[in-house]
């Protein structure tokens, strides 16, 4: 019961799509159909599919608008956005990134050639801790890539003041970030630039999808060649691009999702903070620290369990039809083509290793219900009190 291969997920999907007792640890979240048909015969009338088309303008201006940043340039997933990122900013050699993200994070560095250092995270919001980042710094170093995981902020000041000092880009993996603020401001507007993923686990998806976000007129318009071959006109290519570019159907479901969003997020709220208070004071069992002062869009419900009971509970939960999800197990570093780098190291990483260790998402989206979260919150109790943990943990 240690892992499930892809067709086991997706064979477990269409039972539970059958059955409707299973509970995943996500669910897209689709507008009526009948107000993407109506899109779609505009598409079909138009017969313009990709390349720039209305939908694609519009939802970049309506995006850019809805998240308070200055441009939007929208890709046909967070991937390309990624790799695509690194080659407008021409970034080579080492950057500095984490280990605890999707493995996209540091596939994006390989597919450019580029070597990841991975580099210890923050015990308390899980995001690459900048007390040890300047250590990583060698005269190779041309950028760091921090993920904002969960959607927390990393500590983007911080962060800002290391790469000012020796001359460092900084591309945010803000893959989980969509729509967060802190003190008003969205946090899309730190660094070079940000990265955001509309897949369909996303809370904002266009099926696939993703997007870059600047406040840099010139470079959206570098990104905007690099997506499209490097083409500026018929005749005219500007860099060695590639084909990234977002079709009219992404971006029409983009247009609906947007007025749905909101009250999307409010009820991931809820139900977030019902699981905070069913789930607060069990002993071995920490939640993640979400900062008051951050408008958060509850992307995931991580929990952490002491002491091996992580598995347990894992197995527990499938045995009752409920399929939690160990992201960010295992760490990056520990791929077959990453853990040779030096930076690999477990013990040059110990508290990322201890929270792959401890990890378990349990299922969140708008579409369960309240005694949803109780159901899986009463399994989770039953396998914690079966482990003999003394008090709260309160640090990963
Ligand atoms: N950076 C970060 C930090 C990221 O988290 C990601 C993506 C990226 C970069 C790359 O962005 P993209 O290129 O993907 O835009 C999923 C997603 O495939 C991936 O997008 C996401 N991160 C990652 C965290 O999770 P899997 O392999 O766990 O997905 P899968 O297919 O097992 O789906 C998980 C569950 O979601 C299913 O058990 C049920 C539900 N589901 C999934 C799909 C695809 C549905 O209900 N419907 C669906 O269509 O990676």
């Amino acid at each position: 019961m240690d892992t499930m291969s892809k067709d086991d997920l997706l064979n477990t999907f269409e039972t539970a799509h059958s059955s409707g007792d299973a509970l995943m640890v996500t669910r897209p979240d689709l507008p009526p159909l009948e107000e993407f048909t109506a899109y779609l015969e505009k598409i079909w009338d138009r017969k313009w599919l990709t390349n720039n088309g209305l939908f694609h303008r519009q939802l970049e201006e309506r995006l850019a608008d809805y998240l308070g940043v200055g441009h939007v340039s929208l890709f046909s997933n967070g991937t390309l956005a990624l790799l695509s990122a690194l080659q407008v900013l021409r970034i080579k050699g080492e950057v500095i990134t984490t280990p605890y993200s999707f493995v996209a994070t540091s596939h994006a560095l390989n597919w450019n050639g580029i070597t990841p250092v991975f580099c210890d995270i923050d015990p308390l919001t899980l995001n690459l801790d900048p007390a040890r980042i300047e250590a990583l710094i060698t005269p190779n170093t041309t950028a760091i890539l921090p993920v904002h995981v969960y959607g927390n902020p990393a500590d983007v000041r911080e962060i800002e003041r290391i790469a000012d000092v020796y001359g460092l880009k900084v591309i945010y993996d803000a893959c989980h970030a969509f729509g967060v603020r802190e003190g008003r401001e969205s946090i899309l507007n730190y660094g070079d630039l940000s990265v955001l993923s509309f897949h369909a686990t996303k809370i904002f998806t266009t099926m696939e999808g993703g997007a870059i976000v600047t406040n840099d007129a010139k470079l959206k318009q570098r990104i905007d060649y690099i997506k499209n071959f490097g083409f500026a006109d018929e005749t005219t290519v500007m860099a060695p691009g590639i084909n990234g570019k977002m079709n009219e159907m992404q971006a029409a479901l983009g247009l609906l999702q947007l007025k749905y969003v909101d009250e999307r997020i409010r009820a991931r709220e809820r139900l977030s903070r019902l699981y905070r208070e069913l789930l607060a004071g069990l002993p071995g069992l920490t939640l993640l620290h979400r900062a008051p002062e951050v408008e958060h869009n509850w992307a995931y419900f991580p929990v952490f369990v002491e002491e091996g009971g992580r598995d347990a509970l894992y197995g527990a939960l499938r045995e009752r039809n409920i399929y939690a999800r160990r992201y960010f197990y295992p760490l990056i570093s520990h791929f077959p083509m990453y853990r040779g780098l030096p930076s690999a190291v477990p013990e040059n990483l110990p508290v990322a290793e201890a929270a792959a260790q401890k990890v378990i998402c349990l299922p969140l989206y708008p579409a369960m219900e309240e005694a949803d979260v109780e159901r899986v919150c009463g399994v989770v109790a039953s396998v914690i009190k079966s482990y003999s943990y003394s008090e709260p943990e309160s640090v990963i």
